[in-house]
């Protein structure tokens, strides 16, 4: 790989996200994801590479050092804000359609449920492994999922909750999806539930972590 995308990979793994940024102290006064985005751009690398190259390169080691606890939420936030200054200067290229996305993940946290650190953080990883996001917010109706992937065919929908009271709205939500589309693909997480309650609800797959998102993802595109 190139020096400028391996560089690029590390700010992502390290969360450095511009010069100006003092985090982490062992990077201060260097260049960033940002300021190192654009040079590779100038330099002729396509949006792809940097994306699939640097940024899902340093993202993947994010997510296997998260789920393994060598690192802490703290320190994936910054990762993120890393990879969102990169995806700034990459945007225009994948709105333009000159770059592909691997697939759409369409995740909001269910309704009643108004937690999102946690499907952020997975929203964030999945974007950093090369898909299109949509991210429906927190308090969403099932219906709000329905009308999304019907915009979106192929897409895989995402559903999060951190309350045992509003498990009970994850199930009805995977119910109507299933109920209007039966090959739609749902993919549940969040601490309260776990491998069992999603084959019990219908369910595709339950993920633990952003990794297992991701994973997921990988298995269906
Ligand atoms: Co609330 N809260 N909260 N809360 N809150 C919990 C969840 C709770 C366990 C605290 C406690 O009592 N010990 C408890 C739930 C108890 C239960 O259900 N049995 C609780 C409660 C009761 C409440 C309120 C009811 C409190 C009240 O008002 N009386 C209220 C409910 C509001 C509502 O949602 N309607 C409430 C409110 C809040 C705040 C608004 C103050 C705030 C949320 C801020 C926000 O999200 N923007 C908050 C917070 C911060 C928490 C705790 C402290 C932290 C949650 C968190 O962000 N964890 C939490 C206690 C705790 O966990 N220590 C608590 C970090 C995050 C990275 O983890 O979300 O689990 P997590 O996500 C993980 C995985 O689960 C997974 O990946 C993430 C990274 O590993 N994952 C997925 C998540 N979604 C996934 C989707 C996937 C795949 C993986 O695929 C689609």
């Amino acid at each position: 790989m190139s020096e400028l995308l391996q560089k690029i990979a590390e700010c992502v793994e390290a969360g450095k996200i511009d010069k100006a940024s003092p985090y982490p102290p062992n990077m201060v006064d260097q260049d960033g994801a940002d300021e190192l985005t654009r040079e590779a751009l100038a330099a002729g690398f396509s949006a792809d590479e940097i994306l699939e190259q640097a940024l899902m390169a340093g993202m993947e080691k994010v997510g296997h050092a998260f789920r393994d606890n060598l690192i802490f939420v703290p320190q994936v936030l910054m990762s993120a804000k890393a990879m969102s200054a990169a995806m700034e200067h990459l945007k225009p290229h994948f709105a333009s359609g000159a770059s592909e996305r691997k697939g759409t993940f369409i995740i909001g946290t269910v309704a009643g449920d108004l937690h999102d650190i946690g499907k952020n953080l997975v929203a964030m990883m999945a974007e950093g492994n090369g898909y299109e996001v949509v991210d429906l917010g927190v308090d969403v109706q099932a219906q709000t999922f329905i009308d999304t992937a019907k915009d979106r065919p192929d897409s895989v929908i995402g559903l999060s909750c951190l309350l045992t009271t509003t498990m009970p709205n994850m199930e009805q939500i995977v119910k109507a999806i299933k109920d209007d589309d039966p090959s739609q693909a749902v993919c549940i997480g969040g601490a309260p539930v776990h491998e069992k309650f999603a084959e019990q609800i219908g369910a595709d797959s339950y993920a633990p972590d952003p990794q297992g998102a991701v994973e997921f993802l990988n298995s269906v595109y």
